[in-house]
C-alpha cells in the first residue's frame, strides 16, 4: 500500500468541485486515509513549493494557494502515486488526457485545480507536512 498526497487547490474549492474530486479518487480504488481544509500561509506555500523557487511563476504560484482554503489529503492504495498522477492528467490542462481532472477542470496551467506528489519519496514528505501520523486511517 502506497500513500500519496492530493490537495484540492484554490480554484477547486471556491467553484464547489470537492464532492466530484474526490468522487473520482474513490471511483479509482483509492482511499481517502485523512482529509482537512485549510488556508496556506504564505510561509507554508513557500515552502511547500520551494522546489520552485526559481521559477518565474514562483510568485504567482503562491499567490494562487494562499486567496482561499484548500483541501489536502492523504490518499492511499496501490501503486497510489502513479494512480493519483494518473487521475490527475498533465499540468497543462490543454495536454491532459480526457476525463482527467485536469482536462474536466483546470482552467490554465497556473490554476490546474489538483495537487499530487511525483513520487513516492516526495509523498512521504509532502504527507508529513501536513498530517501527524495519528490523523491517517
Ligand atoms: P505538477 O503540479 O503537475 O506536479 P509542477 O510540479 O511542474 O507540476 O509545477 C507545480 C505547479 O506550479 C503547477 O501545478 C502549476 C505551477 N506551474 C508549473 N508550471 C507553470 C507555468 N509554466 N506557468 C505557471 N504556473 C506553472
Ligand atoms: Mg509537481
Amino acid at each position: 500500500m502506497e500513500r500519496t498526497l492530493s490537495i484540492i487547490k484554490p480554484d477547486g474549492v471556491e467553484r464547489n468541485l470537492i464532492g466530484q474530486i474526490v468522487s473520482k479518487f474513490e471511483e479509482n480504488g483509492l482511499n481517502i486515509a485523512a482529509m482537512k481544509k485549510v488556508r496556506l500561509s504564505k510561509h507554508q506555500a513557500e515552502a511547500f513549493y520551494a522546489v520552485h523557487k526559481e521559477r518565474p511563476f514562483f510568485g504567482e504560484l503562491v499567490d494562487f494557494m494562499t486567496r482561499s482554503p484548500v483541501v489536502v489529503m492523504c490518499l492511499k492504495g496501490e501503486g497510489a502515486v502513479a494512480k493519483n498522477r494518473e487521475i490527475m492528467g498533465a499540468t497543462n490542462p490543454e495536454e491532459a488526457a480526457d476525463g482527467t481532472i485536469r482536462k474536466l477542470f483546470a482552467k490554465s496551467i497556473g490554476e490546474n485545480t489538483v495537487h499530487g506528489s511525483d513520487a513516492l519519496e516526495t509523498a512521504k514528505e509532502e504527507v508529513a507536512f501536513f498530517f501527524a501520523e495519528s490523523e491517517i486511517y
